[in-house]
């Protein structure tokens, strides 16, 4: 693919941006699943597969059903699904921790049977939102696709359904309406400062000595996290195998016991989305008013979490009984979630268009910021702590879209097309330069840009 030294100057047509996202997704692409990455992350990630359906499903719907059916094979007896499933065939020394260090399989007799392995997180639920992606777009494209998508509704609606019901149960035994996460690497935003505080308050115990395979990755090790916060991911990691991954003795001991408001967001429009795929699969009524409950309880536990100061959302830390209040994009959960109260809605569209995220004049593009430049925690260049995600901007474009702000997502999209045609398809961007970070040929960027490039609305021109 497109080097970075030569990227730089490039700049293509939207069929030539669409032609070479899709060579990035035949790069990766291994037979029924995708890599999130050629080099750093040789696995299949959970939420990054879903990511990717969306963009496969303009290429070929059935493969991009395939992804997700690929991914759901690996489900916990609980209704988990895992945040990784290795990839036997990756050279050992191309990602830690690998498949034998989580060895969950021989940990929980909840596991699937291994291999492939997979780890014992989980990340947030996109599931649902892109096999009705992948539906739509097949709808549009009628014929034998339209058929066979139905199909793949109908086999995904209960794997979809018990994973939901998994996050509602075992992930919030509190009845919130708000998902808890046993580790950062389950946020998906893993070294935000969003989780700062409750780290810090983590004591690492003994930890034999573990390789950073990701550094060899990247072109500086500036780009991902420190080895205080990976000590820390492995220690957690440890505790929960040491549980036996056992949900209530880890809601019982754990050190890392936080409601993730972005998470939890995500889950609540996922629900949306479920309760359509639960109508068009004909599910049984009993299964749809429960899904409804699930989005009340959603948005009523939200509300609480809702930050005046901050004019943001907040996650709450359940160990130390607190807030944790950076100032994150993770914050806009409201919006993602969809249907929230209409006086929130407003401040969060100010903030988001204010220095602190996409109005910042200094920033390459009016682009939001992963951390906002404002937060002590934030560092342009560090992973989830400044950079610029194209993957969340989909996301918060996706609901500006939802929520009826179409000028600002024709905006959010024309703008982030316009940082993609280095043709780098990096994992994150620097905001002040625009330089792409992290993994170059990054899946789930190359799917976000078929996506916005499939879209009808007409993006607003840098
Ligand atoms: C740990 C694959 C994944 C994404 C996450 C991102 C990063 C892994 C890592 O890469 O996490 O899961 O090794 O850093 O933070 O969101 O799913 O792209």
């Amino acid at each position: 693919m497109q080097t970075r030294a030569s990227s730089r100057e490039m700049s293509a047509t939207p069929e030539q941006l669409a032609a070479r996202a899709g060579r990035v997704l035949r790069l990766n692409d291994m037979g029924d699943w995708t890599r999130a990455a050629p080099n750093l992350y040789p696995h299949q990630w959970s939420w990054d597969s879903a990511f990717i359906a969306i963009g496969l499903a303009h290429l070929d719907t059935r493969r991009a059903a395939k992804e997700l059916l690929a991914l759901f094979s690996h489900q916990w007896r609980t209704g988990k699904i895992p945040h990784i499933v290795f990839n036997p065939e990756a050279p050992p020394e191309s990602y830690f921790p690998g498949a034998e260090h989580w060895a969950c399989a021989s940990t929980s007799s909840d596991a699937p049977p291994a291999p492939p392995y997979t780890s014992c997180l989980c990340q947030p639920p996109v599931h649902a939102i892109a096999a009705l992606r992948v539906w739509e777009v097949a709808q549009r494209n009628g014929g034998e696709e339209a058929i066979a998508a139905q199909a793949f509704l109908q086999e995904a609606y209960p794997s979809l359904l018990r994973w939901h019901r998994y996050l509602l149960t075992y992930r919030d035994p509190e009845g919130s309406g708000l998902v808890t996460i046993y580790h950062p690497w389950e946020s998906g935003t893993d070294n935000s400062p969003r989780w700062d505080t409750a780290l810090a308050a983590v004591e690492v115990g003994d930890l034999a000595p573990y390789p950073r395979h990701d550094l060899q990755h990247v072109a500086n090790a500036s780009q991902r996290p420190t080895d205080a916060d990976y000590d820390r991911y492995l220690w957690l990691v440890k505790l929960i195998k040491n549980a036996g991954c056992d949900e209530m003795s880890i809601y019982r001991y754990h050190p890392f016991l936080v409601k993730d408001v972005l998470f939890s967001a995500i889950l609540m429009a996922a629900n949306e989305a479920l309760l359509e795929i639960a109508e068009i699969a004909d599910a049984p009524e009993e299964d749809r008013t429960t899904v409804r409950n699930w989005i009340e309880r959603g948005r009523k536990g939200l509300e609480v979490r809702w930050n005046p100061d901050l004019s943001l959302c907040s996650d709450y830390d359940l160990r130390a009984e607190r807030p944790l209040s950076a100032c994150t994009i993770a914050g806009f959960a409201p919006l993602i979630a969809g249907g929230g109260r209409s006086d929130h809605l407003g401040d969060l569209l100010r903030i988001f268009d204010s220095r602190a995220f996409a109005g910042n004049p200094d920033l390459r593009w009016p682009l939001p910021p992963s951390t906002s430049p404002g937060e002590s925690g934030f560092q342009p260049r560090s992973y989830w702590r400044g950079p610029v995600w194209p993957v969340m901007n989909w996301l918060l474009w996706w609901s500006l879209k939802r929520s009826g702000e179409k000028k600002r997502a024709a905006r959010l999209k024309g703008y982030s097309l316009a940082q993609l045609l280095d043709g780098c398809f990096g994992e994150y961007y620097e905001p002040f330069t625009g330089e792409a970070l992290g993994s170059d040929d990054q899946s789930w960027t190359a799917a976000v840009a078929l996506d916005w490039l499939a879209d009808e609305e007409v993006a607003e021109k840098p």
